[in-house]
């Protein structure tokens, strides 16, 4: 087996997404620090090995692959002792597929980096009622596609509850979760932090970012 290293920073939700498929997989890695805060991502050394200038960025012997649900499901191909985290039955894979999608396009992107790159990055003091609208919304969604299963895409773990554990996380610095309103959510966070390698690999990250927000002030605007 390759020496595989992690390129992140553990306030990052994707990073973390990545650590916890890692852990799960019991797989030995070295993880190094790309602070983003002061910029270390846009330097040539890293620009080389991850051209899109995002962590987290895996990289395997002479493989570098980013994009956490990318490297989610290689290591769950190469390296797990069989398929239950990204599993290869048709159906069963093209929902979490739908469910890592959803993640790229909206949860995160959309909304959790879109709100974090303009208070943490861009600086700004205010985010708009929208943005705010848009992460209830996200909840609804997650309710929507959990409904009476155990896991984001059914009835059992997969890599898609990895990157949903650490994207919901995120977003509840800009929206508490309503536990009345979602009890699927609440449930199903409950049995996440249940996992015997969750505290290791999310809880310290999701608490660093979870400061980084609130330690911000700002106002929400119409
Ligand atoms: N779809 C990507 C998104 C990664 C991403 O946007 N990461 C943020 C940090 S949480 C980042 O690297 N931002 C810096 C940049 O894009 O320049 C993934 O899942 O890995």
């Amino acid at each position: 087996m390759g020496k595989l290293v992690l390129y992140g920073l553990l306030a990052s939700p994707p990073t973390r997404s990545c650590c916890l498929t890692l852990k799960a997989l019991d797989l030995p890695y070295e993880f190094i620090t790309i602070n983003l805060m002061v910029g270390e991502h846009m330097l040539p050394e890293y620009l080389q090995k991850n051209p899109q200038h995002t962590v987290p960025l895996l990289q395997d012997d002479e493989l570098y692959l980013w994009d956490s649900h990318a490297i989610n499901a290689y290591l769950v191909r190469k390296y797990g002792k069989d398929d239950a985290l990204y599993p290869s039955e048709l159906v069963q894979r093209a929902v979490v597929d739908q469910r890592l999608h959803y993640d790229t396009s909206l949860m995160f992107t959309d909304s959790l980096r879109e709100l974090t790159k303009r208070l943490l990055f861009l600086n700004e003091s205010s985010v708009p009622q929208s943005k705010i609208d848009g992460v209830a919304a996200v909840y609804d969604m997650v309710e929507n596609f959990l409904g009476e299963n155990d896991y984001v895409a059914g009835s059992e773990l997969t890599i898609a509850d990895f990157s949903y554990v650490t994207s919901i996380g995120g977003l509840t610095a800009y929206l508490a979760l309503d536990a009345a309103k979602y009890p699927a959510i609440t449930a199903w966070w409950d049995r996440m932090k249940q996992l015997p390698y969750y505290e290791q690999a999310n809880a310290e990250g999701a608490a660093q970012f979870e400061a980084m927000v609130k330690a911000k002030t700002y106002t929400v605007e119409p």
